[in-house]
């Protein structure tokens, strides 16, 4: 029998950081990315800071966006993702709290999914600025699929103090 061909996909993939020396982590982390199985790193966003949203008390968070192409099936991006987070000791404290490394699925493809452990589009992607902003700058001419172009999210989406971190030399 002939084997299946592979589906290659284009996923964007969401990075978060309070905790643990943030600019650090969110580095350490492209660099995981980059390494995980059946993928391979397109582009990288540059580093934002930005207050919390969620509870106030608690550190600043860094963000950012990669772009990833993989034959990886959703779930087991999911779950090698999972796997990264935990490499990095990942400690969430509480919902909505501070954490080391959060790593969230944006984009996967065209595809739409909604299971109990993931949905995509990523469901808070139209409200955050701080995932908006670095996916834009990456991907300006991004289609999202049900939702329009980035650029007319980014242009609806409420203003936050969202400041670029700049590059390390
Ligand atoms: N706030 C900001 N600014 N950035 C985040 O990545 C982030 N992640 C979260 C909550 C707690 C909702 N707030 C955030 O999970």
């Amino acid at each position: 029998m002939k084997p299946t061909l592979q589906q290659t996909e284009i996923a964007y993939i969401g990075l978060g950081s309070n905790l643990d020396d943030p600019i650090q982590q969110i580095q350490t982390a492209f660099k995981g990315l980059a390494a995980l199985p059946e993928t391979r790193t397109l582009a990288q966003s540059g580093l934002y800071r930005s207050p919390p949203v969620g509870p106030a008390d608690q550190p600043d968070y860094i963000n950012a966006v990669a772009c990833i192409q993989t034959t990886l099936q959703a779930e087991a991006l999911l779950d090698a993702l999972q796997g990264l987070e935990q490499a990095h000791h990942r400690k969430r404290l509480r919902h909505w709290g501070p954490r080391t490394l959060d790593l969230d699925i944006l984009l996967f493809g065209e595809h739409t999914i909604q299971t109990e452990r993931l949905v995509v589009p990523h469901p808070q992607l139209t409200q955050r600025r701080f995932v908006l902003e670095p996916l834009v700058a990456i991907a300006p001419d991004l289609l999202i699929v049900g939702l329009g172009p980035a650029k007319d999210l980014l242009a609806a989406c409420p203003q936050m103090d969202l400041a670029a971190v700049p590059a390390a030399d």
